[in-house]
């Protein structure tokens, strides 16, 4: 209870002795809502890249599309209460990101899944501007130095802020959007992970994006979310963590991987990880005051037919997260998926999932 008393002594506070009511923002709001959630023990459902296609479908004509397709909601009945975007391919001025969605089309689904109750995250995979590989171009150390005021692609970095920033603001200052930049970076696979760039500048990369993004943009319908994969230490997902002004959420990411073992051991491995890991946030989040998520997890092609009741369930159950997010079923790639689709075997499964109590999607 103690992150309840504390909003209502903030609420209180900010009412002063007067009769005005506190002014709430889009970004309190979400906060707030946010907040309850884990209150009362609810948990939001979200998949990335929902509302754009499915396991064997994409929008085509998005200007002419109600956006009323998506996987989840054709096996659970309701379309999941966060829709997952990713800008990659927005700081190139691209008209489609890194996955082929036209950024039209994203900010149509924001916009609609927002006017139906929902809420978005946004991740981004950008290009690596040192080498002008992708996001997973690993083949520098310098590339978080040359982004950093004084390096050689700084004024190119600030350019790609600025394209980001622009389609952000695009989308409207009354949509609040979880914002999870330069996520995953404990691991040594993003140009701006873990071997790839020191501790202060990474903390330093974070801070640059904040501070554009709120203070010179106004960008303040952000929530802040910083995502290191795990499972790791406490003191490692500390040692990279920007601070709390520039930080609203702390997240994690955390696949299941079948390896050469298997499907029950890498159930009851995910399940010892996530729980760990969730242990870890929630001694975080109490100290830090902050909001607390599973922000990426899933398993690619879900052969485990009761992962849903069985293995994610009992992971996340007993935490106080927000949220929690699986990736993308990808249209072009049969085995990509980490969500059920209308015809999968263990789609059943997913839709008990969405019905237990503490689960929310969009009603
Ligand atoms: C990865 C995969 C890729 C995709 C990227 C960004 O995990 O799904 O196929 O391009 O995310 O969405």
């Amino acid at each position: 209870m103690k992150r309840l008393y504390l909003f209502a002594a903030l609420a209180l506070v900010a009412c002063g002795s007067g009769n005005k009511k506190p002014m709430e923002t889009p970004k309190d709001h979400l906060v707030h809502t946010l907040f309850s959630y884990a209150e009362s023990g609810k948990i939001a459902y979200g998949h990335q890249d929902d509302l754009f296609y499915g396991h064997t479908w994409k929008v085509e004509d998005w200007e002419n599309d109600a956006l009323e397709r998506s996987d989840v909601k054709d096996v659970t009945g309701r379309y999941p209460m966060i829709l997952g975007c990713d800008l990659g391919g927005i700081e190139l001025g691209a008209d489609k990101n890194l996955d082929g969605i036209p950024f039209g089309l994203m900010r149509k689904a924001v916009l609609k899944q927002v006017e139906r109750g929902g809420m978005v995250t946004f991740s981004w995979h950008p290009r690596n501007p040192l080498t002008g590989g992708d996001a997973w171009d690993i083949s520098s150390t310098e590339v978080v130095k040359s982004v950093l005021p004084g390096g050689e692609k700084h004024a190119e970095f600030m350019l790609w802020l600025q394209r980001a920033a622009d389609f952000i603001e695009s989308i409207g200052p009354d949509v609040p959007i979880i914002f999870r930049p330069w996520h995953e970076n404990l691991g040594s696979w993003f140009w701006w992970g873990g071997k790839l760039c020191s501790d202060q500048e990474y903390k330093e990369l974070f801070r640059a994006t904040w501070l554009y993004f709120t203070k010179e943009r106004g960008l303040t319908n952000l929530l802040w979310c910083y995502s290191p994969n795990g499972p790791i230490p406490p003191e490692v997902y500390m040692s990279r963590y920007p601070g709390d002004e520039f930080v609203d959420i702390l997240g994690t990411d955390i696949y299941e991987y079948v390896g050469d073992g298997s499907v029950e051991e890498a159930g009851v491995r995910f399940q010892n990880q996530v729980k760990n890991m969730l242990s870890t946030l929630v001694a975080l989040g109490d100290e830090h005051k902050k909001l607390i998520c599973l922000s990426e997890t899933g398993l690619e092609g879900i052969p485990d037919l009761k992962w849903w009741t069985g293995s994610l369930a009992p992971s996340i159950q007993d935490f106080p997260i927000s949220y929690v997010l699986t990736w993308r079923n990808a249209w072009d790639q049969p085995g990509h998926f980490y969500a059920a689709w209308d015809g999968y075997e263990g789609a059943a499964d997913m839709k008990a999932f969405s019905e237990l109590d503490n689960i929310v999607f969009l009603p």
